[in-house]
């Protein structure tokens, strides 16, 4: 994929204000929620048992504070997708064993919390440039799966 200048200035000028900490949570939480079944991945986090138990899980807050960083290397990075995430496509694949259909989901979430925390300023240009990029991260993780 090849991002414009324009869909790069759209990436970099959300992410600037994104709250890596509130938005990632949101995103792993809502994922748990929205499809139960990916919590089978996550056994060693305690409590899932309900939405108010997945929203105030501390060891949710501190993965989705993980993922959510490691996708800003996505943003600093979009010629080179492939490359940044070589190492953990192959650790998701060998190691984690997650299904590559997770980081599509991730990503729908990703926009989702985006839309909500940003309201208005999440423009249908915002998002298009958003999207495509969540599209090409789920693209790279999946990238070495065999
Ligand atoms: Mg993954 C670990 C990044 C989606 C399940 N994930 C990790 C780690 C990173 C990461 C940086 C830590 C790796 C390490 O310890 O070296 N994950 C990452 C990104 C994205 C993603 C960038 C997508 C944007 N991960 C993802 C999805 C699932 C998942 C969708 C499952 C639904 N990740 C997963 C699990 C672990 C990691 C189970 C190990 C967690 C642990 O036990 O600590």
């Amino acid at each position: 994929v090849h991002f414009t200048t324009e869909e790069k200035a759209a990436v970099a000028s959300l992410w600037a204000k994104v709250n890596v900490e509130v938005v990632g949570s949101e995103s792993l939480a809502r994922l748990l929620i929205v499809y139960p079944w990916t919590q089978r991945l996550f056994d060693s986090f305690g409590n899932l048992y309900s939405e108010s138990a997945i929203m105030g899980n501390p060891k949710v807050k501190a993965h989705g504070r993980k993922v959510l960083n490691s996708f800003g290397n996505a943003t600093k990075h979009m010629d080179d997708l492939k490359g940044t995430f070589t190492d953990l496509s192959e650790l998701h694949c060998d190691k984690l064993h997650v299904d590559p259909e997770n980081f599509r989901l991730l990503g729908n979430m990703i926009l989702i919390v985006l839309a909500t925390h940003f309201s208005k300023e999440f423009t249908p240009q915002i998002q298009a440039a958003w999207q495509k990029l969540t599209n090409a991260v789920a693209n790279a993780l999946a990238h070495k799966y065999h």
